[in-house]
């Protein structure tokens, strides 16, 4: 056995034999339980983060531990391929989209292999591979077919100089990241995949996902947004068409003292037909971002329509106002405001002077001081007619009933989830097989037609889609009657490959989108990711489970069984200010840094010149600010154990993790502790002959109750809880307990021989590179990766002995090993009879002998 450890030399070699063994090679013929355990496919978007290792390094770990629990266990890996960073990289560095997304591909493959994650590589997927993307468009032909598909005109940003239509990353502060100029929102026709026809379903299914957080389930539940309430019409004689306005709380409609409009509500565009300044206002906030975030952070504005509606139940004229903060695709348009009850309705009336009428009262009908802010919590009602005294609860049903009487309105269920849309205006994704005939219309491709590919040979140069300006890729022939046609030249949302990417790791048939295999694998046992996805890319999953479940495709209704929200790394960050007086960041790579007693950084240091930087805050490692660590330089100092260690060590994986240099040294540390630690036991020679547990000293059985219970530990930190750090510490305390156990005699050493396993096995799925040598230097033929996980001896956790502090007129004078059960009298009787002890007794009359039970012993002399 090598003396040192040396990682590179090592990890080649186990990673040699992974591959030659094809040991990650899954089969759907084993007779062992199925483990399908995932981790959220990469952006091919240069090379690994060190949040990508991190995620990876979960997953795998969680793999090769069920593995070793005897499951037949399926990890695949591949690349969510298409996506806008391949046109961005393609613009500036004049390189195919196609050309640097698989040259990508082959760096980060090659870097998860340096990593020894344990993939089935003959698995692999690429979403911009046609033999994908395909089965993508197929599928939507289906959707069309039954319906779940159709084409409406939405909002999209648009940038009236390079006229093209912008992803909402590309807008910054509402310009072009381009040119600068005001970005606009500009109507035009798009797809949208009906998933509000599942809201329900994936509301109530959210219930049976009792291995999902609790916070994902409830950022979904919010999402979806299902809500009880009454629709109603407002009359609009002015008009002849009354404004429809939908409400949660029918029982503050006595409250309401005007209506709010979107600036695209047909009432706002028959205001401005005489009105100018409405005129004016209305194309203001057609250059309004319409992000949510951006909705509930903008200055709420507005303008009187100088039309009236007509209250519902009163009959009373209510002004009708036109705000920025209604938009049209939600809803109906139109709000009804209770300035009173309602916070955003209190601010506008009173930036506008508008009426303000209390009608919710105290439970005992007191009034709520509403001077500064509105009453929003449910109570009684008063100045309300023939509603007054009703609870809140009472009125919504007596309102309601009284309005759907007079056909004015009805109860409805609503849901805040909006239809899909996944058309976008772009190059670099798979296009949507459907093509415009003047006479016959939209007509599906026929599917002996599919893939519609992406042509190659296009010009990226910012300015409207390549695929609009391609010379042939939209001119073709109708299908139906062989005239003319245009193709559609809109890509799909590059979330339609990732709504079904893990079936398709299941089940790869070359003439369909799945076989029965999925339904071998399926539902993804155990889902590990970022929480960034917690809501759209997890939903749109959930959504296809059940579009493929009902076009017969699988069984399962829910694709992922487990869910792992994995935490951000994070970084220690430095500054210098530059010549510009910008912040230059630099990370733990680039400064030394000198740390107090406590650890706290005083002071940092560039490593090439010396000169002093500034300890910025803990921040997310990013790539605009060039603080992120690189896996590839550690990776290459340290090997692929450390690193994984390392992550592993320094948080449990849904915590945020701060980034370390001294943690990776420790790390380092450890296993060339470990690997001395096997050194010095293989070069003594290994056990020969089994324990004799019939035989074992008091010293021999404390080790081995400590090796048991750190089994018992870590199986259950690892199995159950899925935290690794704590896992970790465990067999850091047994390798300390180990190297204090100097025992040569044949019990000896096979306990030695037997902690040395269990920690290797234990280890294995964390760091198993070197526990593949570790296990043949400890006399093993089999690979470390193909054992069964350590079982805990409970012979070995009875405890039959324990340790009590004696004490001699209240010093501390020794401790003893006593049977546990002991009467305090055969307690006194080993204590008294111990050399040690009478030597400190020293022939002295004892006076006293006080016995604490399990713990102490004092004897007063
Ligand atoms: N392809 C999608 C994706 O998120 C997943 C699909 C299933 C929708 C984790 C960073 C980073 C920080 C600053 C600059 C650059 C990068 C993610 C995902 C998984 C794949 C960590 C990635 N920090 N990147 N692809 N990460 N952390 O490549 O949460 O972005 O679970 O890796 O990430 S991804």
């Amino acid at each position: 056995m090598q003396e040192n450890y040396q990682p590179l030399m090592i990890e080649q070699e186990a990673q040699n034999a992974w591959e030659q063994s094809g040991v990650f090679k899954a089969s759907e013929s084993s007779e062992k339980t199925k483990y399908y355990c995932l981790s959220m496919f990469p952006y091919p978007s240069g090379k690994l983060h060190m949040g990508h290792v991190r995620n990876y390094t979960i997953g795998d770990v969680i793999s090769r531990y069920q593995r070793m629990l005897g499951k037949n266990v399926l990890q695949p890996m591949g690349w969510d391929a298409f996506g806008l960073p391949a046109e961005n990289a393609a613009m500036q560095n004049n390189v195919h989209p196609a050309d640097w997304t698989y040259s990508n591909i082959d760096y980060m493959r090659d870097q998860l292999k340096r990593l020894g994650f344990g993939y089935d590589w003959d698995r692999e997927i690429a979403t911009c591979d046609p033999s994908y993307y395909q089965w993508e468009q197929w599928f939507f032909l289906k959707l069309l077919e039954k319906g779940l598909v159709y084409k409406k005109t939405a909002p999209v940003n648009w940038c009236p100089n390079d006229m093209t239509v912008l992803a909402n990353e590309q807008v910054i502060d509402g310009c072009c990241w381009r040119c600068d100029t005001k970005v606009e929102r500009k109507e035009i026709a798009q797809w949208f995949l009906k998933i509000t026809a599942y809201g329900q379903e994936l509301l109530d299914a959210l219930e049976t996902l009792d291995g999902w957080p609790e916070q994902v389930k409830t950022m979904q539940t919010n999402w979806i947004g299902r809500s009880e309430g009454v629709e109603m019409d407002f009359a609009v004689p002015e008009l002849g068409e009354p404004v429809r306005i939908y409400t949660t709380r029918p029982d503050t409609l006595m409250g309401v003292t005007y209506l709010a409009v979107a600036a695209e509500h047909p009432l706002a565009l028959k205001a401005a037909e005489t009105n100018p300044d409405i005129a004016d206002f209305i194309n203001e906030c057609k250059m309004m971002e319409t992000s949510e975030a951006a909705m509930e952070t903008m200055e709420k504005r507005g303008i009187a329509s100088g039309i009236s509606a007509l209250h519902p139940i009163t009959g009373e004229a209510v002004p009708v106002w036109i705000a920025n903060f209604v938009l049209m695709g939600y809803g109906t348009g139109a709000v009804m405001a209770v300035p009173a009850h309602d916070q955003r309705d209190y601010e506008f009336a009173k930036k506008y002077g508008i009426a303000i009428k209390q009608v919710i009262f105290g439970k005992n009908g007191e009034a709520a001081d509403i001077t500064e802010q509105a009453y929003t919590i449910k109570g009684v009602l008063q100045n309300s007619a023939q509603f007054d005294d009703l609870t809140s609860e009472q009125a919504f049903g007596k309102i309601a009933g009284t309005l759907e009487q007079q056909g004015k309105g009805e109860r409805k269920v609503n849901f805040r989830l909006r239809d899909w849309g996944v058309s976008r205006q772009r190059y670099w994704g798979a296009p949507i097989p459907v093509i415009y005939c003047d006479d016959c219309g939209t007509v599906p491709v026929p599917e002996q037609d599919l893939p519609v590919t992406l042509p190659r040979d296009v010009v990226l140069d910012g300015s409207q889609s390549p695929l609009v300006a391609h010379p042939t890729f939209s001119k073709t022939t109708c299908p139906t009657c062989g005239k003319p046609a245009r193709r559609e030249t809109d890509t799909f949302d590059t979330f339609m490959e990732s709504s079904w990417y893990f079936a398709r790791f299941a089940s790869q048939p070359d003439t369909a989108m799945l076989d029965a295999n999925a339904n071998h694998w399926l539902p993804v046992d155990y889902y590990i990711g970022g929480i960034e996805h917690a809501i759209l890319h997890l939903l749109y999953s959930r959504f296809y489970t059940k579009l493929l479940r009902d076009e017969g495709l699988i069984t399962c209704g829910e694709p992922f069984k487990k869910l792992l929200t994995q935490g951000m790394v994070v970084a220690e960050t430095f500054y210098q200010l530059n010549d510009h007086g910008h912040k230059q960041y630099y990370n733990l790579t680039q400064v030394d840094v000198e740390c107090d007693k406590k650890g706290k950084i005083i002071s940092a240091k560039l490593k090439t010149d010396g000169s002093e930087v500034t300890v910025g805050h803990i921040e997310k490692m990013s790539k605009s600010k060039n603080n992120g660590v690189d896996p590839q330089v550690l990776i290459d100092q340290y090997g692929a154990d450390t690193v994984r260690l390392f992550i592993m060590f320094a948080a449990p994986p849904e915590q945020s993790l701060a980034w370390s240099d001294s943690g990776v040294e420790g790390a380092f540390r450890f296993l060339k502790r470990l690997w001395r630690q096997v050194h010095l036991h293989v070069s003594a020679g290994l056990a020969t002959t089994p324990i004799d547990k019939a035989a074992l000293t008091a010293e021999q059985r404390t080790v081995r109750r400590q090796l048991h219970q750190t089994i018992q530990k870590v199986s259950h930190d690892v199995g159950v809880r899925t935290i690794f750090n704590t896992a970790i510490a465990a067999n850091m305390e047994l390798i300390n307990t180990l190297s204090k156990f100097s025992d040569e005699s044949a019990n000896g050493k096979a306990i030695s021989q037997e902690v040395l396993e269990a920690i290797v096995l234990m280890l294995s799925p964390i760091v198993p590179h070197i526990c593949h040598s570790l296990w043949q230097e400890l006399g093993h033929g089999k690979a470390v990766m193909s054992e069964a996980w350590p079982e805990v001896d409970g012979s070995a956790l009875i405890q039959d002995e324990l340790e009590m502090m004696v004490q001699v007129n209240g010093k501390l004078r020794g401790k003893i090993a006593v049977p546990v059960g002991a009467s305090n009298d055969d307690v006194q009787a080993v204590v008294l009879a111990d050399g040690h002890i009478q030597h400190f007794i020293d022939g002295a009359a004892i006076k006293k002998v006080i016995v604490v039970p399990n713990k102490l012993v004092n004897i007063v002399i």
